[in-house]
């Protein structure tokens, strides 16, 4: 007779909602993965990229790295042989040891981000690094780095967002730049429609949850800013300033007065392109709160996206919209929220020699240069779909000399470029815990059958690693079921991993956490700090700027390449049903703007700039603003006809905090394309 059995775990995509999901497991194989009734967020439902993936491609032998290979071919060729896990980490070691003999780690690159984001497969990893010395390439330079600066500038700390059970107390949600009808589909679905009082959406995009919302601000892109001022002007005017709390914990609300004085909405109107009476709507609401404050994480990936930030969270503060129930702003909720120790996570006392880290903008450089890079490990990242600058980074990685692993579930772009591509279990395969980013839980990530083919866990992968390095130390070699266990200490879990997950999802804090209760911010000042000695020491302006940028110029149009429905970056982009979904390549165009262009639905076209082009295929959408080409990230280079994705266009733009990646600013040319032989792109 065989068995069968149903189990809880959670989606650990980087994802807002941490989906709960059941597994039905038939004689130890993974037959049917679904969403969980029982989760507070999700409720019964995975998003129809997920259900389609985890249903095909994750559990799909044929499509899964099952051992490890070594190349056999010229690098990027995807000739590879099987070879041993034994003659693989031997072979990796040697090379590593005789790199770190040589008495420059640094030289050693390894770049990862959100694969699983989990917390042992996320993090073990970066203790084996950190005790070689290597490089890190740091993970949040592309996705969210400038927003993390501008918080921690103005607040001191960007991970203690509102807990979002406190939206029962609040009047108003103000969604800045996120698009959570994709990127968060369950939390749009019920969090937010479930949220009292009113909703007011600014995107230049009008997604499915601006339409839904009471009020949409479809500002130009990149004048975040000055809409947040123009917000201030108008609060100001109506004597909706919370003095006595800027009085008490807001430093340098004086130094901003008159930028605001000078912000009328009707300026405000001409330079973000939202109409003036709107202006005056959102921010009264707003500003009378109790509000709520959602800042995306898509608006900050802007040339001046960390100043956006600052003159938003300026917005929030100056409203006293923070310390109460039913108020405050989330970028995300980090792991300190739920007690969580980074620092014993990644064995941050192993970094002693460690070189300090490069952002991803700067990765291809890095790697064109060898002078300072002869290896590069990658995992939980595929950078030739999501990296800048693809084609000479494509370049970089044929470098014979780059000694190049790749730790994946698939063979990517990025894994045909490897020496050694080596297969990693999935999720489904290991115990662990993943902490939500929105919600202030805990989840369990749960074991429901053995690896496929001879793939391992991360962290079972360093372990091993560090075993053949001849690393002795006690972290490198510390089990899950130790980590499990202490991870769960730390977040007051009282009972054993397996009640945990049995239960599911559970939240440390009975109660919604009211942020900054006490008044006092982790600044040098312990205030909000509009104004900033800390930025001005780091090379930035004191204060935040009504500043904004100008439509592109010589008949280029601004390109935005946020996450589509049928996309997770790029981790679901080769399974045959998602691809599917995702139809070919496209580039939606305002009606207004391909009328304009000449263009017509359906026509091909191509885009290109100063680093590359791209084939699409028009597609006429009353969702996109004129002067905005839109396109979802995320697809497989590989897997369309021109080899290249959207990141081809990206020369690897930074924006103004952080050296985060600025890939909402670039702009490009716009044709329609001419077909003269099958292939030829003219
Ligand atoms: N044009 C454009 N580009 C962007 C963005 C944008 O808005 N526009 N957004 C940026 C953002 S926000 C982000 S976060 C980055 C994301 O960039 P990445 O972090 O590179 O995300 P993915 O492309 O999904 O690559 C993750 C890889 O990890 C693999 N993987 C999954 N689970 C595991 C595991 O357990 N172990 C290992 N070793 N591998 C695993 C997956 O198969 C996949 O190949 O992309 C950025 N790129
Ligand atoms: N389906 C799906 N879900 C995802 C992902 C995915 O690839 N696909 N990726 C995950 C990851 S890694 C992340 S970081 C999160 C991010 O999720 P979000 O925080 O929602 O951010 P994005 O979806 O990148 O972009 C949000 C919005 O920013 C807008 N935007 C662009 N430029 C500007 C601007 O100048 N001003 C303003 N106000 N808005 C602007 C875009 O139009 C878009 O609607 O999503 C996660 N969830
Ligand atoms: S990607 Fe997000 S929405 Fe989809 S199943 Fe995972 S957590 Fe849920
Ligand atoms: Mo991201």
């Amino acid at each position: 007779m065989g068995t069968t059995k149903i189990l809880k775990t959670t989606c650990p995509r980087d994802c807002y909602d941490s989906c709960g999901m059941t597994v039905l497991v038939e004689d130890g194989t993974v037959r049917r993965v679904r969403g969980d009734a029982e989760h507070g967020v999700s409720r019964g439902h995975l998003c129809g990229k997920c259900a389609l993936a985890y249903n095909g491609a994750w559990i799909d032998p044929q499509q899964r790295l099952l051992q490890p290979l070594k190349r056999c071919g010229r690098k990027g060729a995807a000739e590879f042989v099987a070879v041993t896990w034994e003659e693989a980490l031997s072979d990796i070691a040697g090379r590593l040891v005789s790199i770190c003999s040589s008495g420059r780690p640094e030289l050693i690159l390894h770049t990862h981000y959100t694969g699983t984001c989990s917390l042992i497969a996320g993090n073990f990893p970066i203790r084996f690094f950190r005790r070689l010395g290597a490089t890190e390439v740091d993970p949040d330079t592309i996705c969210n780095k400038a927003g993390h600066e501008a918080l921690r500038y103005v607040l001191g700390e960007s991970l203690t967002g509102f807990d979002p059970r406190t939206a029962k107390d609040t009047s108003c949600v103000l969604v800045w730049g996120a698009n959570p009808s994709t990127s968060a589909p369950h939390l749009d679905q019920y969090w937010l429609s479930e949220t009292p009082g009113c909703r007011i959406v600014v995107d230049p995009v009008g997604h499915q949850t601006a339409r839904k919302a009471d009020l949409f601000l479809q500002l130009r892109p990149g004048t975040d800013a000055i809409l947040a001022f123009s917000m201030m002007h108008v609060a100001q005017a109506a004597g909706l300033i919370a003095d006595e709390f800027i009085a008490r914990s807001v430093l340098g609300w004086e130094m901003i007065r008159e930028d605001v004085m000078r912000m009328d909405p009707e300026h405000g109107a001409q330079l973000t392109g939202v109409p003036a009476a709107l202006i005056r709507e959102a921010a009264l609401i707003y500003a009378t709160g109790p509000s709520l404050l959602w800042i995306g994480q898509g608006m900050q990936r802007q040339l001046n996206g960390g100043n956006a930030v600052r003159s938003i969270a300026t917005l929030c503060a100056v409203t006293g919209n923070i310390g109460m129930p039913g108020t405050g702003l989330l970028y995300v909720n980090g792991p300190g929220t739920r007690g969580i120790d980074m620092d014993y996570l990644t064995a941050a006392h192993l970094s002693a020699k460690q070189p300090p880290p490069i952002s991803q903008m700067d990765l291809v450089d890095r790697l064109s240069d060898c002078e300072s890079s002869n290896a590069l490990v990658c995992w939980n990242n595929n950078i030739l779909a999501s990296n800048p600058a693809q084609e000479k980074l494509r370049k970089a990685l044929a470098r014979e000399d780059l000694f190049h692993i790749v730790i994946d579930l698939f063979q990517t772009d990025t894994a045909d470029y490897a020496d050694y591509v080596l297969p990693a279990a999935s999720f489904l395969e290991f115990d662990d815990v993943l902490l939500p980013y929105f919600e202030n839980s805990v989840s369990p990530v749960v074991k429901a059958s053995e690896p496929l083919g001879c793939s391992l866990p991360n962290q079972e992968i360093f372990r091993k690693l560090a075993e053949h390095m001849g690393f002795e130390d006690v972290e490198l070699a510390e089990t899950d079921s130790a980590m499990i266990e202490n991870i769960l200490r730390q977040v007051g879990w009282k009972d054993d991993f397996r009640s945990l997950a049995a239960q599911g999802t559970f939240y440390p804090s009975a109660d919604p956490m009211i942020a900054f209760e006490e008044g006092v911010f982790p600044t040098p000042s312990g205030r909000i700090e509009i104004a900033s000695l800390t930025a001005v020491r780091d090379g930035y302006p004191l204060t935040p700027m009504p500043i904004g940028d100008v439509p592109p110029q010589g008949g280029r149009i601004r390109v935005l390449s946020p996450g589509g429905e049928f996309s997770m970056n790029s981790s679901h982009s080769n399974d045959p049903r998602v691809l599917r979904r995702m139809g070919p390549p496209l580039v939606r165009l305002n009606a207004f703007e391909a009328a304009r262009r000449e263009l017509t639905e359906g026509q091909a076209v191509l885009l290109h700039n100063e680093s590359g082009e791209l084939a699409l295929t028009v597609c006429i959408s009353d969702v996109v603003p004129p002067g905005v080409a839109l396109i979802y990230k995320g697809r497989w280079p590989k897997l369309d006809k021109g080899g290249a994705n959207v990141n081809v266009l990206n020369p690897g733009l930074k924006s103004d905090l952080g050296d985060g990646n600025a890939v909402h600013s670039v702009e490009a040319y716009l044709r329609p394309l001419t077909q003269t032989r099958p292939g030829k792109i003219q």
